[in-house]
């Protein structure tokens, strides 16, 4: 799909879902040319390496908001994270990109104007209430129960709000699946602040949650729910880091966990929060709390003050050497520095360029790379989103780690629900890949 500034069209629509009927029958009759044309051709080999390595490189999924280069980083639709910085619409005072904007590019393949942008930041917020009953439910969690958790039981719940599910149930139409998937994900989305919200408040703090101002976007509602509305610096943060956390192609745990589940005819929320399940993972999402955690013991035994690059390296060796990863390095696509640190990095270097856990991030940037390389098992030794992060969220007073994964998987509903809309107009079928047995492998020539 050419890439164009909404502004451009012959129309200047404001609501997102009267674009996407435009949309949806010039796409679907693509995709049936594109299967005409090119549905024999073959996309590569699968080796049983490759099988038993994670599915690493086979490609099997359409994906359609984003594709990662593994040495330029993410793209989505076409659009590198600076180009998002400075083609994608700012709040009137602000500079960094609003996640509705991002959105709309996800969900379109065009760059919205302003005016689009703000129509999804008064959908949402006139969206964002919870039901009592979910309320009641996050209010009687224990404290101790991990928020990643708490998320996942609060959008599992929703469900009962479910259009799609009522609709299928009622014997809906399947070429309008995709409008019902709309609604539930601009739903659940709308609703997320006030989940995460609770969340935080609930676990950290004393459960008293700020209201929603249906006035404001949705990075700053992120940021006044959690209680740091009135900072513009991290107020600017929730809007990048909502706009870069979104999306990473569809192969990750997360995506084909949603896009997975949704396949059944699972509703947007019993799919997102199959992906949300996979997202507090250690080695997906939840790596930015265990990234902080890691650098807080090391801090803890190394001592608060200065500490020199080489008792930084020994520090990395003895995690190695116990048999543990190194959390924020490292990725199974990447294969240089993921634009989403550097965006990140750049960001501090901005705006928190003395802070003294920054500059151990950066310290440990010159350092983790080296001593990965030379431990020789890593295929990709630099650092990835998750090891930026959270020093962000510290220096601005966030400094509960375990709510972090929380923060990410507000942004990732963007891209996997947008990908769920057009999973259902293209009428993607169940997925069921084949399996086999370690016998049928001996048995090859
Ligand atoms: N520290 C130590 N060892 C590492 C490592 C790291 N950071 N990254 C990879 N390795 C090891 C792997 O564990 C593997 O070891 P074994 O052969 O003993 O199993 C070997 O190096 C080869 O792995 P790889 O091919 O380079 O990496 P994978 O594609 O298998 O895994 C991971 C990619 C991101 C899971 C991996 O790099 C890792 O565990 N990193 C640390 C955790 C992390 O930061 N996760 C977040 C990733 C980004 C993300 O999803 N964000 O949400």
């Amino acid at each position: 799909m050419p890439l164009l500034r909404s502004s451009l069209l012959p129309t200047v629509l404001k609501i997102l879902k009267e674009r996407l009927a435009q949309l949806v029958p010039e796409k679907q009759e693509e995709v049936k040319k594109i299967k005409k044309d090119h549905g024999s051709k073959v996309l590569g080999n699968v080796t049983v390496d490759m099988v038993y390595g994670g599915m690493r490189g086979i490609k099997g999924l359409v994906w359609e908001g984003s594709l990662l280069d593994p040495e330029e980083g993410i793209r989505f639709r076409g659009l590198t994270i600076p180009d998002c910085q400075q083609q994608l619409p700012s709040a009137p005072s602000g500079e960094e990109p609003l996640p509705e904007g991002l959105f709309w590019l996800l969900l379109t393949g065009e760059v919205p104007t302003s005016e689009q942008a703000a129509y999804l930041s008064s959908e949402w917020a006139a969206r964002s209430e919870l039901p009592a009953f979910i309320k009641e439910l996050l209010d009687k969690a224990p404290k101790t129960m991990h928020p990643m958790t708490q998320f996942s039981l609060a959008v599992t719940a929703l469900q009962s709000e479910s259009q799609f599910a009522k609709v299928y149930h009622e014997g809906v139409h399947k070429s309008k699946y995709w409008e019902y998937t709309y609604e539930d994900s601009m739903n659940l989305i709308a609703k997320l602040p006030n989940i995460a919200g609770r969340i935080y408040q609930n676990t950290f703090k004393d459960g008293k949650v700020p209201a929603i101002s249906k006035s404001a976007d949705y990075g700053q509602n992120i940021a006044t729910i959690l209680g740091f509305g009135d900072n513009k610096q991290f107020v600017e943060l929730m809007r990048l880091y909502m706009t870069i956390h979104s999306d990473h192609e569809g192969g990750n745990v997360s995506a084909h966990a949603t896009h997975l589940v949704g396949s059944a005819l699972s509703d947007p929320y019993l799919s997102f929060a199959s992906g949300l399940n996979g997202l507090a993972g250690p080695l997906h999402g939840l790596a930015n709390q265990e990234v902080l955690r890691w650098i807080m013991k090391m801090r803890d035994e190394l001592g608060s003050a200065e500490v020199s690059d080489d008792t930084i390296k020994e520090y990395v060796w003895k995690t190695l050497k116990s048999g543990q990863v190194v959390p924020g390095y490292g990725h199974a696509v990447l294969r240089k520095t993921d634009p989403r640190y550097t965006c990140q990095r750049e960001f501090a270097l901005k705006h928190l360029p003395n802070d003294p856990l920054f500059k151990m991030v950066s310290q440990l940037y010159k350092v983790v790379p080296d001593v990965l390389t030379e431990h020789g098992k890593t295929k990709n030794p630099w650092p990835n989103v998750d090891a930026h992060s959270g020093v962000l969220l510290q220096h601005y007073g966030l400094v509960e780690q375990d709510f972090y994964t929380v923060l990410f998987g507000v942004s990732r509903s963007l891209g996997v629900l947008a990908q769920l809309i057009w999973d259902r107009a293209l009428g993607m079928p169940i997925e069921r890949p084949k399996s086999v047995t370690s016998a049928d492998f001996k048995r090859l020539s």
